[in-house]
């Protein structure tokens, strides 16, 4: 638990991170968006896989105080780069039990409009095992957050307890497929029927699709071939630090 303690530690004293990761927009060749993703550098362990160091502030109790200082450093992140002129979509992961909490919506509505940032610069990213666990007040929150004028993204698409029956209760706006299906595109036969099926799926129900996990031209070649929206990957690049990222977008308009 002391790594529970260093974690506490490093967010209060920002030792902890944003990066981006870019999301190509597969019909213009552009980027517009891109996921937040939490680095941690601890002082004597080195860089701390956020795998790691978010299941234990689940477990732990500390979730909140995590995902907390990730929105609130991507509303800040969004209002100087609005301020730059740079206009851009940032996606924040949510964790399960975030979505136990009711106050979470005006939280963020009060993060907003502290820092003057329009709702539709703010994505989040939710698993469906996430809305599972308590669908009540996880739906609640989400048609909330909706409300607000956020767009929300389901993460992880067709891995874990997914229910197409929670799908059509949720204010969904956006599936993000699984990498597990993406990696392979360029040779896997079934992995392509799979995508092609969700990228088609996703549209019937008239929600946008990210493909995550692009780590070769063919897979990308497939996406663009098969309809599919959005593109993360490797191959387009991993996450990277808030100015690098800022170059990367203004290269890609
Ligand atoms: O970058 P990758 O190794 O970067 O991330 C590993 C996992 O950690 C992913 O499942 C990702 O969704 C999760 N993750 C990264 N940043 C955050 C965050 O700010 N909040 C939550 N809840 N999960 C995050
Ligand atoms: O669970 P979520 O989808 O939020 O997490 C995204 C995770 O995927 C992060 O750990 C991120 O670093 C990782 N990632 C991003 N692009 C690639 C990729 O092309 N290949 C692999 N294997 N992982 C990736
Ligand atoms: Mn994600
Ligand atoms: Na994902």
């Amino acid at each position: 638990l002391s790594l529970m303690g260093d974690l506490r530690a490093a967010i209060s004293r920002n030792e902890v991170a944003l990066h981006y990761q870019p999301k190509l927009n597969l019909r213009h060749g552009t980027v517009e968006s891109g996921e937040a993703l939490l680095r941690w550098r601890h002082p004597r362990l080195g860089p701390v896989a956020p795998d790691a160091f978010i299941t234990l502030a689940e477990e732990t109790g500390n979730i909140h105080r995590v995902t907390r200082w990730a929105l609130a450093h991507a509303v800040a992140q969004l209002q100087r780069w609005s301020t730059d002129g740079l206009h851009v979509q940032v996606a924040v992961n949510l964790s399960a039990r975030d979505l136990h909490d009711q106050d979470l919506p005006r939280r963020i509505a009060d993060l907003l409009a502290l820092h003057r940032v329009q709702p539709r610069w703010l994505r989040v990213e939710v698993t469906e095992s996430a809305v599972i666990g308590e669908p009540t007040v996880a739906i609640q929150v989400l048609s909330e957050l909706s409300d607000l004028g956020l767009c929300i993204a389901i993460d992880d698409f067709g891995v874990g307890e997914s229910s197409l029956a929670y799908l059509r209760r949720l204010p969904v706006h956006e599936l993000k497929i699984d990498k597990m299906f993406v990696q392979r595109l360029g040779t896997d036969i079934e992995d392509r029927l799979i995508v092609r099926s969700i990228i088609e799926l996703a549209h019937r129900l008239g929600y946008s699709v990210t493909a995550e996990g692009v780590e070769d031209e063919a897979a990308l070649a497939y996406l663009v071939e098969a309809g599919c929206d959005y593109a993360q990957g490797h191959y387009i690049a991993a996450a990277m630090p808030a100015d690098r990222f800022a170059s990367f977008v203004a290269e890609y308009t």
